[in-house]
């Protein structure tokens, strides 16, 4: 099943907005594999972000990341990259639509809120960053006797 990394940014996490967020993945339908509250180092966040390295807002984006715990997740289901981005809105909390977790929640596209992957690719080396294969738990959901 298809797997996303998805993470509550240090402006989600200080506005306790992690419980939302997590709770908007999960009435969607999706699984949650893994979950974590943790300090990025700054190797970390230059290699994460490493696509947007020499761009103008890199030192800013590297420097928001690190500045504060972030709530990084591993969520699987069906095209749940695709749709999570869509559920997080466009890139510019202004751009994106009300009902999504950037138009909902964000003000500026330096601080919004949410980061997700953008592709197949990008979901597994931001995954293997993040988590290790003993942090990801396999189980079912409706295989239990309390559930009907
Ligand atoms: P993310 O990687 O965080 O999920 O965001 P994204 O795919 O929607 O956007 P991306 O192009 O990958 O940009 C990464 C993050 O960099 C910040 N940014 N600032 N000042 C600017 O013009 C600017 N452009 C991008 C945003 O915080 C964006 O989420
Ligand atoms: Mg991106």
């Amino acid at each position: 099943m298809e797997k996303t990394f998805l993470m509550v940014k240090p402006d989600g996490v200080q506005r306790d907005l992690v419980g939302d967020i997590v709770s908007r993945f999960e009435k969607k339908g999706f699984k949650l594999a893994g979950a974590k509250l943790m300090k990025i180092t700054e190797a970390l966040a230059e290699e994460h972000y490493a696509e947007h390295k020499g761009k103008p807002f890199f030192q800013e984006l590297v420097g928001f990341i690190t500045s504060g715990p972030v709530f990084a997740m591993v969520w699987e289901g069906e095209n749940v990259i695709a749709t999570a981005r869509q559920m997080m809105g466009k890139t510019n909390p202004q751009d994106a639509l009300p009902g999504t977790i950037r138009g909902d929640f964000g003000l500026t596209v330096g601080k919004n809120v949410i980061h997700g992957s953008d592709s197949p690719e990008s979901a597994e080396r931001e995954i293997g960053l993040f988590f290790s294969n003993s942090e990801l738990v396999e189980y079912s959901k409706h295989s239990k006797q309390w559930i009907y």
